[in-house]
């Protein structure tokens, strides 16, 4: 299976890491833009040198309860990094639901939007649609950031995340938007439990059978600090790792295709001990389908 995007055919065969470059106030900022470009370029070079295979650039801080950012500051803060970083040679992910900023970085050459609105706001199906080939991830959220953690949703979330997902990326395709463009994410961590959240995680298969590939965000949210707090560990997020990369592997081991980390080099390396895993698997299988076409044969 392959993501279509702006410039890159992505093969999914085996999973991609997308490194996470927050160019928000908190991130990078000392005080100068240009100090802060050249940080947040060196940032992206690293989570490459790290081995990451896409990166994605956001200028609005998606946590629970963070307060909304203009779209002249949306646009100050990614539209430079943007245009850097389509010169790295990987592709190029935007994490924005805003429609304008997704033209602005659209036409500087991004291969794709994350939209943790799914194309929900007015006019972002529009820009989405009227570009060639740009790759898409849909996400699901309940409510927004603002609130989404103080009313989250009831009971067993699965079938209503998968719903909604099918029915964004139906939406989509009647916009014209083929299908090997999509990618479905279930927002892990956008207005729902811990044991929603895990359960969404237990029960991917359900999410897979609507025949996209999957795109899942666990890097250090606070669902996993939620367990590990009960083994003692700090409750910050940067004391996440282990617990972090521990939930990528369980993903990809569910079908997730992309898995949208922080910890770039630790979660490569736990991927390829899964993929060794994987390989091991499929070379028994192959070995003992040999080995009864033998016994028939012969
Ligand atoms: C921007 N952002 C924060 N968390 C995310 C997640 O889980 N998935 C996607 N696609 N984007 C996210």
């Amino acid at each position: 299976m392959f993501w279509q995007t702006t410039r890159y055919s992505i093969d999914l065969t085996c999973p991609r890491v997308m490194g996470i470059v927050n160019v928000t106030p908190d991130s990078f900022s000392d005080g100068g833009r240009h100090a802060d470009l050249s940080a947040a370029l060196n940032h992206c070079e690293r989570l490459l040198r790290d081995g990451a295979h896409i990166l994605d650039i956001g200028g609005e801080s998606t946590r629970p309860g963070a307060a909304p950012v203009s779209l002249e500051e949306e646009l100050t803060r990614v539209v430079p990094l943007v245009r850097e970083a389509v010169r790295l040679g990987v592709p190029v992910s935007v994490d924005t639901f805003k429609p304008a900023v997704m033209q602005a970085v659209l036409d500087l050459g991004a291969d794709i939007i994350n939209d943790i609105r799914a194309l929900g706001q007015p006019g972002a199906l529009e820009v989405v649609s009227g570009h060639p080939s740009c790759g898409l991830c849909l996400m699901h959220m309940h409510r927004d950031p603002a609130t989404m953690q103080m009313l989250p949703m009831q009971g067993d979330v699965v079938p209503s995340v998968r719903a909604f997902l099918s029915l964004a990326a139906a939406r989509a395709m009647s916009a014209g938007v083929a299908r090997g463009r999509i990618v479905l994410d279930p927002g892990i961590g956008f207005g729902k439990t811990v044991a929603q959240n895990f359960s969404l995680l237990a029960r991917q298969a359900e999410l897979l059978a609507e025949g996209f590939p999957l795109l899942v965000g666990w890097s250090r949210k606070s669902s996993l600090g939620a367990v590990t707090a009960t083994q003692g560990v700090a409750p910050e997020a940067a004391s996440r790792l282990a617990a972090s990369v521990s939930a990528a592997v369980l993903a990809v081991d569910r079908g997730a295709a992309v898995v949208r980390v922080h910890d770039v080099r630790e979660t490569v390396q736990a991927l390829a001990i899964w993929g060794a895993m994987r390989e091991q698997v499929a070379s028994e299988i192959h070995l003992s389908i040999a080995k009864k076409d033998q016994e028939t044969l012969g």
